[in-house]
């Protein structure tokens, strides 16, 4: 029987549990927008007090300068206009900029306005606000997330914001000809050991992720393999899988803990493997709890893989089937 991805994404899903990620996020869609932006305001600062992204390299900020410096010029109505059309993603010129860019380029303007905010150089919330019993509520609906939980809710956010631009063409936006890349600032691990899986493809797969050896991890998947991040559809075909990784999964520091393995009467194997990742974002003081899933063909190639956070670091020990 051929293998699909429809089949290949429900593989282990007994041995799932539903994350607070969505749960908190639905919450907050529900806000209005200043709302929304007072929300992202707190918990940011209120996280910044236990952990705080590192700066985005000055190449990263090239991308959203032009945006910034036009925001920099515009009185303190205009800039909350614009936070206002971004957060509602409504159809205006910078909104749309802003929709093309890239995961790490949304966040990297953020982060600079957020540092703007910090300055007093922008206001960060509209003047007069009120804090709303729904805010409160989302705000203490995030502190009782882990941080790993925590910087998952921000960044999702933040990639959300911004006209919707996925029906539109390319961009007349500047793009870079490549994604700037992150710096490791620990050193890459390089053997990798997972308790229970002796599976090449895996094990080459992390190896070959924690070194951003992007073209080794993509030769270890079918023609047709897929590739499905946390809360999103799946990214199918080597060539959309490795832009993918080019753009979102530099600077990922991997280290899967256990995992088991299941053979399949047709050759195949299924794999659960829990562990750890870090962003470059938060480098070594945020580590989310995360699964892989992979469905291997019987010829040793990574047929589909999912990535899921895991609702809590109780589960990474949950690989048995219930
Ligand atoms: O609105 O095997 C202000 C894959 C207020 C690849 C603000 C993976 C106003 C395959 C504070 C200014 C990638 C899938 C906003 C593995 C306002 C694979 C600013 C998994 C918005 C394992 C807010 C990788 C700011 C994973 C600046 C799970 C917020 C990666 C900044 C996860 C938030 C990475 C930042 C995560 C969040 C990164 C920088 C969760 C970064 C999060």
């Amino acid at each position: 029987m051929a293998l699909t991805i429809q089949s290949a994404q429900t593989i282990f899903s007994n041995t799932q549990v539903p994350s607070p990620i969505p749960a908190t996020i639905a919450l907050f869609d529900q806000l209005n927008v200043d709302d929304k932006l007072a929300y992202l305001w707190y918990a940011y600062t209120e996280m910044g007090k236990t952990i705080t992204p590192a700066a985005p390299g000055a190449a990263r900020l090239q991308l959203a300068e032009g945006l910034l410096s036009q925001i920099k010029q515009m009185s303190s109505e205009e800039q909350t206009k614009v936070m206002r059309d971004l957060a509602s993603r409504a159809d205006t010129p910078i909104s749309r900029s802003y929709g093309f860019f890239s995961v790490n380029t949304k966040l990297a303007f953020w982060y600079e306005l957020g540092e703007l905010m910090k300055q007093g150089i922008i206001t960060p919330i509209p003047v007069g606000y009120q804090m709303s019993p729904g805010v409160r509520f989302v705000l203490e609906a995030t502190q009782k997330l882990d941080p790993g939980q925590q910087i998952t809710v921000l960044r999702n956010t933040v990639v959300d914001m911004g006209f919707d631009t996925s029906d539109l063409g390319p961009s007349s936006y500047p793009k870079a000809a490549t994604e700037p890349a992150f710096q490791r600032t620990t050193p890459v691990i390089s053997s990798v050991k997972i308790d229970g899986i002796t599976e090449p493809a895996v094990l080459g797969y992390i190896e070959a992720m924690n070194a951003d050896n992007f073209d080794a991890a993509i030769a270890l998947f079918t023609t047709d393999g897929a590739l499905q991040p946390p809360f999103q559809k799946p990214i199918v075909g080597r060539e959309a899988i490795a832009k993918y990784m080019r753009e979102e999964a530099q600077g990922l520091n991997m280290m899967p803990q256990q995992g088991i393995c299941e053979v399949q009467p047709d050759g195949s194997k299924q794999l659960k493997i829990t562990g750890i990742v870090q962003t470059p974002w938060f480098g070594v003081t945020v580590g989310m709890n995360i699964s892989w899933r992979f469905l291997i063909n019987p010829e040793g190639k990574i047929f589909f893989v999912a990535i899921d956070m895991l609702a809590s670091p109780q589960e990474l020990m949950n690989l048995r089937r219930v």
